[in-house]
């Protein structure tokens, strides 16, 4: 089986055109869709329009599913398809640069996201390479960031828990939801690619510095994902479904449709079936 792809910008992505006719699930196509994603980090399937079963199933020819979000509800045919849904005076959480649950210490390797409803106009999704971040660091910072590891939680999630049930509620949520140690430059398991490893949503201390210093260095490195020259932004049509690799890439969700309705579908696959990758941080505590 032949998957054509089309690069999408020299950072990142790719539209893969799928065999014509109802989409076979099967081992063959996810060790395509895996190779492709190995090279091409975010994948854009033009009008698949698959059902939360069919969501399901190309999550497991990539890996285990089952990394359940914190906060969101899910969808009543499976526990694994996640419901997002924003409108009205619901304000969209996603318009931030972010990795998924990277607060956990195995955060997801790739997640699946379909859209159900989008806006006529806006409601776009951006990728940020964050291969292409590292490599425009400064070598002497990055030799310096390579021995640095940083704190992640749950960041902005703790308004909606704060919501719900108060400052008890913050804390029932990071119970929940986890806090994970990271390293700052990452390795690619399967390409060994270095990449920056930080996000301006979930990553909130770098060990070892104090808090000025840490402020300082993190607040550079989120404003270097902002450079377009990193990322590809996608216009969704329902049924568009994208597949991105969740270690060399974060994402942002522009929020500038409301009072548009917008549904989206995700299913975050935990485990690389075709890939180890342990990403110990221990040892990397030195400061700057
Ligand atoms: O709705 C989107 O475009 C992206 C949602 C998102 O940030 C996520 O699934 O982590």
């Amino acid at each position: 089986m032949d998957l054509t792809c089309t690069r999408l910008t020299p950072a990142l992505g790719a539209t893969v055109a799928l065999p014509p006719g109802p989409l076979a699930v099967t081992d063959e196509l996810g060790d395509r869709l895996h190779a492709a994603l190995m090279e091409h980090l975010v994948l854009v399937l033009p009008a698949a329009g698959l059902t939360p079963g069919e969501m399901v199933a190309l999550g497991e020819t990539l890996g285990e599913l089952g990394a359940r979000h914190h906060s969101y509800v899910t969808h009543p045919d499976s526990e694994d398809v996640v419901v997002l849904t924003w409108g009205g005076d619901q304000k969209p959480d996603a318009a931030e640069w972010h990795a998924d649950m990277t607060y956990r210490a195995e955060p997801p390797f790739a997640s699946i996201l379909q859209a159900v409803d989008v806006p006529r106009v806006g409601g776009d999704t951006l990728w940020a390479s964050m291969y292409a971040v590292h490599d425009a660091l400064d070598p002497g910072l990055r030799s310096d960031l390579e021995q640095l590891a940083a704190v992640h939680d749950m960041g902005a999630f703790r308004t909606p828990a704060y919501l719900d049930g108060g400052a008890e509620g913050i804390t029932d949520a990071f119970v929940r939801a986890g806090t994970a140690v990271h390293p700052m430059i990452a390795h690619h398991p399967v390409t060994g690619r270095p990449y920056l490893n930080v996000s301006e949503s979930f990553t909130r201390f770098v060990v070892g510095l104090s808090a000025p210093e840490s402020a300082r260095l993190l607040t550079y490195l989120f404003d270097l994902v902002n450079r377009p020259d990193f990322h590809v932004r996608l216009k969704w049509e329902p049924g568009t479904v994208a597949i991105w690799d969740n270690r060399g890439t974060q994402h942002y969700a522009v929020a500038d449709y409301l009072p548009h309705r917008r549904e989206m579908h995700r299913v975050a696959v935990v485990t690389d079936r075709r890939t180890p990758a342990p990403r110990p941080a221990e040892g990397l505590t030195a400061p700057v």
